[in-house]
């Protein structure tokens, strides 16, 4: 590659790794992971906020479902920040074509990477360090994150669709027209992709044991390991940061309502026959743990005030204020026989931190959905 600024001498890019071969095979696996990254994002986003028709469709199963989707998110999208750095040193000298603008096409060109390049970067950015829970800026996460997305996805359609003609070239070892490439896909670049392929390993093998909990001992970039935290299961909002006390709960209650409202002690409730299910926390901000939990059927509550086998509910926590303070959950999830109103973990009675007295668990939901410190069940 070669160009000539109109001032001092051309510029000459002679390796091959920074030609479209090396672009296409890094750009291809990008492009695979930021597809499978939007494809798990528009799913979360579409369990957390179903438009009415879904609401009652979605399933409750395969159980570990979203701690699949999710983990798939969090790992691809970890693993595009070295291949987003990769391609985007594989085609850098691009920016010094010369002249900058030749046409209106190739003005509309650039300016469509622009938006593709910028796009990646927040998106990738912005995701990283949700799973810190670290957020520097003065927008909120999840609809910046769910907007640029779509972005993203068509500036990387519109992409693929300019540069086709040379994709396609290129795709393969042996494409026709790259007469002369067994010998020209030499060691250079086959470091350079194994340099790469070794940058992708690394911060994969470190951070992917905070969705596998078998792998948490090689954790060691990851912003938590599943296993801190009280109970062996991590605590993203703490009683204290909800101002649930305690003292509050001294004369706490469970309160159903619908056609036939009642309420419930803690100790009428641990009266009611008592169900034992595995089911693990997905959390959105990247972390999933399974546990052995145990309480009372939502649905079988449900049906004590009422409700008919179709009933969705909706649940209150005790917290005051609170993004997950109120949570519905369709039919599928409510009348699952794995959802329950849990008021134990692996054996021992919740801690305060994990909802005490009791929370939701349901199988196939995103973390946030597991409502902690329930006060109140509305048949829906
Ligand atoms: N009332 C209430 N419940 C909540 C939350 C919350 O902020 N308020 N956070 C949720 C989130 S984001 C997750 S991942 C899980 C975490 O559960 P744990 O803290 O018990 O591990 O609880 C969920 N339940
Ligand atoms: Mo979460």
């Amino acid at each position: 590659m070669r160009f000539t600024p109109p001032h001092g001498p051309p510029i000459t890019f002679r390796a091959r790794l920074h030609d479209a071969r090396t672009a296409t095979v890094i750009g291809r696996l990008l492009g695979l992971a930021l597809l499978v990254c939007f494809a798990t994002g528009v799913f979360s986003h579409y369990l957390q906020h179903p438009p009415p028709w879904l609401a009652d469709r979605l399933p409750s199963r395969p159980s570990w479902g979203y701690r699949l989707t999710q983990g798939l998110h969090v790992v691809c999208g970890t693993a595009a920040i070295p291949l987003l750095l990769a391609k985007l040193w594989a085609v850098y000298p691009r920016l010094f074509a010369w002249p900058p603008v030749r046409s209106v096409r190739h003005a509309l060109e650039r300016l469509s990477v622009a938006v593709l390049v910028a796009a990646g970067i927040f998106e990738l950015f912005t995701g990283l360090l949700n799973t810190f829970q670290w957020y520097p800026w003065p927008f909120s996460f999840v609809p910046a994150h769910y907007a640029v997305a779509w972005i993203l996805l068509g500036a990387v359609l519109l992409h693929v669709a300019v540069q086709w003609p040379t994709i396609r070239e290129h795709f393969t070892r042996r494409s026709p027209g790259t007469a002369a490439l067994p010998e020209a896909d030499g060691p250079d670049r086959r470091q350079l992709l194994a340099a790469v392929a070794a940058g992708v390993g690394a911060v994969t093998l470190t951070t992917v044991g905070q969705s596998v909990t078998a792998l948490g001992p090689l954790d060691l970039f990851a912003p938590r390991s599943p296993a801190h935290g009280p109970q062996g299961l991590p605590v993203n909002r703490t009683a204290d940061a909800a101002r649930v006390t305690a003292a509050s709960l001294a004369d706490w209650r469970l309160t159903v309502a619908g056609p036939r409202p009642y309420s419930l002690t803690a100790a009428e409730l641990r009266a009611l026959p008592q169900y034992e299910v595995t089911l693990p926390i997905a959390c959105v901000e990247g972390w999933s743990k399974s546990a052995r939990w145990t309480g009372v059927r939502v649905r079988d509550l449900l049906e004590r005030a009422g409700a008919g086998p179709g009933a969705g509910c909706r649940v209150v926590s005790l917290e005051a204020v609170g993004a997950y303070r109120v949570m519905e959950m369709g039919r599928r999830y409510a009348q699952d026989p794995l959802t329950l109103l849990a008021l134990r973990i692996d054996g021992e009675v919740l801690s305060l931190d994990h909802g005490y007295p009791a929370r939701i668990i349901a199988p196939n939901r995103p973390g946030v959905l597991q409502t902690k410190w329930v006060g109140r069940l509305e048949v829906m």
